[in-house]
């Protein structure tokens, strides 16, 4: 029984690691962009490494390189998380030409188109969100809590806080009328 716990967990620190440098071998997620005039174009990882910076240079609240992958693309790394679909949204209103010309312009006026958005609905804005070094496409990290969360947070002290209160409120009366 000893041996085969041993050899299951030889075989998972085996493949476990092997399976990680699987994810090492595409950073980022190969992106087909479908431009306003109609044609379309690939952003390959080569040219993601090329666009980051680009968007970095536009943020003056948060360091984000290092953090590119979780900011635009979904948790399997395969596709866009909704950050990722609104700033590519801001890149499709623009043309192949346009990109060809100046892909930098192109991705600055997509960020800029992104800021005003909710893309995770969380209550925050995109804008807020890049600044505050929290995920714009991930609804479970924003800067605090919306009012419903607040309110789901803290209920139940809220209601136990004004019935404690009420009932000192009554002692104080009736302790006054009895003199
Ligand atoms: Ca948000």
């Amino acid at each position: 029984m000893k041996r085969v716990v041993i050899s299951l967990l030889l075989a998972i620190a085996l493949v476990v690691p092997l399976a990680n440098a699987q994810d090492e071998k595409q950073k980022y997620p190969t992106i087909t962009v479908y431009f306003s005039d109609g044609t379309s174009t690939n952003i390959t990882e080569k040219q993601w490494v090329e666009i980051f910076p680009i968007i970095q240079g536009r943020i003056k609240g948060y360091d984000w390189s290092g953090m590119m992958k979780e900011l635009l693309f979904d948790s399997s790394n395969t596709g866009l998380n909704p950050y990722g679909l609104d700033f590519v949204r801001g890149i499709e209103k623009h043309t192949l030409n346009e990109w060809d010309n100046n892909y930098a312009r192109v991705v600055i006026e997509a960020l800029n188109y992104t800021y005003d958005l909710d893309s995770d609905g969380d209550g925050y804005t995109n804008y807020e969100e890049l600044n505050a070094g929290t995920l714009p496409g991930d609804a479970s990290s924003h800067p605090g809590l919306t009012q419903e969360e607040f309110w789901n947070k803290y209920e139940g002290y809220i209601i136990i806080g004004v019935l404690v209160a009420s009932i000192f409120v009554l002692y104080f009366v009736f302790n006054r009328e009895k003199e």
